[in-house]
Formats: C-alpha cells, structure tokens, sequence
C-alpha cells in the first residue's frame, strides 16, 4: 500500500485529492492546523476513526511555518508521495498579510523540501513530491500561457509562488529528487473556499434568490479566468507523480471568460438579473490586478494524458445547483427558529 502525505488537507483541493488517493488504495495522511473551530468540514465523508481495525486515513497536528514539527512528521510517516498544498491562497488577503503569505508559501515550501531532502538522506527511500504552483505566477504575461511563459507576479502571494517553485526546481537538480511542480490555473467546485469570486457569487445570488440577503459587493468585473473544477486538476497532480522523470506542467481548460460572464451564466440559472443585486465595493480591487489568465494545458494533454472533464457551464451550474440547496436548508432551518440569518455576506 503506498502512502501519501497531504499538506494542506482540509482545503478545496486537499479535500478532492484524498479522495482520489484513498480511492486508488493509498495510505492518506493529512497535516492539520488546531484552529479554535473545526477545519475538517471538507474532510467529513472519508474521515475514519483511527482507532477503527483497518483506518488508512490519519490527520497529524502541524504547520508549515514549523520546520521540525513537518521533519519529525516525514521521518514518522514516511511517505511514498508528499502533495505540498498548505499555502494562505486569497491573492487579495496577501496584500494585506504580506510577510504571513510567504511564511506559509515560499518558507513553508522550502521547509517540506528540507523535511523530504533529510528523510530521503536518512532512510534511503525515494520520496515523489508535488508543488502547488499557480498560473498568478504568470501575472502580467499576456494568453495563452504555457511552460515556456515568462513568470511576471502581481502580487505577494504570486511573488511567493515563483520562490516556491523555484526552490522546487533547484532542490530537484541539487539533490535528484523527483519533484514536479503543477502550474495550475483556477479551479473552482462546490467545495471552493467562499471569498473567492465563484463561490461569493453563487452563494451570494442563491441566497438573493431565496431572499436570505439583498446585495453582493465585488470588485473587478472584467478580469479573464481559466476556470475548471477542482476534481479534474487533482488527477494532474497524482499523474505527475506517476510519470518516469519530474517536470513541470500547466494545468488549464483553454478557456477563459470574465467574472461578468461567470454572473451571466449563474444568473440565466436563476433567471435573475444580476445587474439589479451586484454593487461595486473598492475594497475588493487589487492594489495590481491579473487581467487575462488563459492557459495552454497542451504539455499535460500529451505526456500527462490529462484532459479536463468538466467545461465552464457545468461548473457554474453545479455551483449554483448544489449552493441552492445550501440555501433552501439555511431557510428552513430558520423558519423552524434554528439558525441565524446573516443578511450580509461574512468575510467576503
Ligand atoms: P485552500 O482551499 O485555501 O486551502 C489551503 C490549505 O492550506 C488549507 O488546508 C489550509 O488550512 C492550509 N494552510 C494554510 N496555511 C497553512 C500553514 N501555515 N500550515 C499548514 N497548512 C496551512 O486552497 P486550494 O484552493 O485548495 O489550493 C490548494 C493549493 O493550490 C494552494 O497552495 C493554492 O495556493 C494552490 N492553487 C490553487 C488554485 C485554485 O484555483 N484553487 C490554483 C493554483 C494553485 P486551513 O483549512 O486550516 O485554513
Ligand atoms: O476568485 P479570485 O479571488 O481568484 P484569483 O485571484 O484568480 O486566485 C485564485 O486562483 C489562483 C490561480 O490563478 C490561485 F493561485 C489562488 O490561490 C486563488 O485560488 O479572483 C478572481 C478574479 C480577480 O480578478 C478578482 O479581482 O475575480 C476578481 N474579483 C472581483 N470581485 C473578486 C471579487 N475576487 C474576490 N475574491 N472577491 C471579489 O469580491
């Protein structure tokens, strides 16, 4: 049975990949933060006691901004494939918690390369890791973007992820190991954290519809993202662990539309109009925006034989199929006198 070891576990995309892995047979070993709430939400429907006969699911307190506790950990669990996806991932957010941002992404992935380096050196056995690279690396470099695209970051997030990839691809050729970095472009799912554009619409205008809230502040509207769900991208991650020799790769759909575009879709779902719900709010502009993000996933398509599964207007309506239904029970459970209604939207 091989064993995998996920950071960031409880996230989007940890939530999807240990899916995949424990569907495929593997040991899943996931590092957790202790938060003063529960975190694992995402992980509710794999999660297994571990004292149960048979568990191969298992959640480890830890940190990427603490290097032992992560070494401790690899030489404990000593893993077959590390997927390293902990990162504060809100491009806005990293503007205002600059130095956090690149604790958690550029520090906190050299701390697992270090972590994987000692172990491999120590036991002898090989260790696959990936990186969580972003196509915001790609910032100001005009579509279609592909391995060859010069990195231009917009951002103390982006800026984070060029060091963190980077450090990737030195430690490969430094030490041997196999490390791939994906380059992935947006991908979103019913799972998408909530303060990301897709999911502040969906949830904002299925509320709206059900007459939980009235408004939905955003900010730029005609931004272009590569938008594909977030189940097809974490069977890149896997096949590029899978493959004979470490490289790197764009992960993308090919398509892009506008956030204004993503409104219209979701809107004609609900036949709403949402030009009479959605305000502008500057605090949701970027001090340097990213304007076309438009990938050229054709590398990954022929080594990697990947091809996304879901398309643009899927992924809306599931979206906003699957929040419809978050919203009916928010409002049943309120007319029952369970809950409260936030008529704002939190955080977002
Ligand atoms: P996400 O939902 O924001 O999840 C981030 C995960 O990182 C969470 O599990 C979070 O834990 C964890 N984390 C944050 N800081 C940490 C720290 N200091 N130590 C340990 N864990 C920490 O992000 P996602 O959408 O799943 O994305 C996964 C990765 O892919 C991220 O690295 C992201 O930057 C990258 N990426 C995402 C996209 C996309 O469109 N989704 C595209 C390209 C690249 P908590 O749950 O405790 O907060
Ligand atoms: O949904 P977003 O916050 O995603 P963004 O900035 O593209 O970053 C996401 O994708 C990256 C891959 O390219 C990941 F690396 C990163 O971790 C994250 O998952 O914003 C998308 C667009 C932006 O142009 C933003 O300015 O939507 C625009 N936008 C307009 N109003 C808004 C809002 N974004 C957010 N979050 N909230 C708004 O109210």
């Amino acid at each position: 049975m091989k064993k995998a070891f996920l950071t960031g576990i409880t996230g989007q995309d940890g939530s999807f990949l240990a899916e995949l892995l424990l569907s495929r047979g593997y040991e899943v070993h996931g590092l957790i933060r202790r938060a003063s709430t529960f975190n694992t939400g995402r992980l509710d429907s794999i999660y297994i006691d571990p004292h149960a006969p048979h568990a191969h699911f298992f959640l480890h307190y830890g940190d990427v901004s603490d290097g032992g506790g992560v070494r401790r950990l690899l030489q404990q669990v000593q893993p077959d494939e590390v997927y390293n996806l902990a990162a504060q991932s809100h491009v806005k957010v990293s503007f205002d918690q600059a130095e956090f941002t690149a604790d958690a992404v550029a520090l906190g992935t050299l701390r697992m390369l270090e972590a994987v380096r000692n172990t491999v050196e120590s036991t002898g056995k090989e260790i696959r890791f990936y990186q969580a690279g972003s196509s915001e690396m790609f910032g100001a470099s005009p579509p279609p973007q592909n391995e060859e695209t010069r990195f231009y970051p917009r951002s103390p997030y982006a800026v984070s992820k060029v060091s963190a990839h980077w450090y990737a691809v030195n430690y490969r050729e430094a030490y041997g190991l196999f490390i791939a970095n994906g380059i992935l472009f947006n991908h979103e799912s019913e799972r998408r954290g909530e303060t990301f554009v897709t999911r502040k619409i969906t949830r904002g205008l299925t509320r709206i519809h059900l007459g939980l809230q009235n408004k939905i502040y955003l900010g730029n509207l005609d931004s272009r993202r590569d938008w594909g769900h977030a189940a097809d991208y974490v069977r890149a991650m896997w096949l590029m662990l899978q493959q004979d020799h470490p490289d790197d790769y764009v992960v993308a759909t090919g398509e892009a539309h506008t956030v204004r575009e993503f409104l219209d879709e979701a809107g004609a779902i609900l036949k709403m109009d949402w030009k009479k719900v959605v305000e502008l709010d500057a605090r949701y502009l970027r001090p340097t925006e990213v304007d076309n993000l438009q990938g050229d996933a054709s590398k990954a398509r022929r080594k990697l034989n990947w091809r996304p599964e879901v398309n643009f207007q899927e992924l809306v309506r599931r979206m906003v199929e699957h929040d419809l239904a978050l919203a009916r029970q928010e409002k049943i459970l309120h007319e029952s006198g369970y809950g409260t209604v936030v008529s704002g939207y939190r955080h977002a």
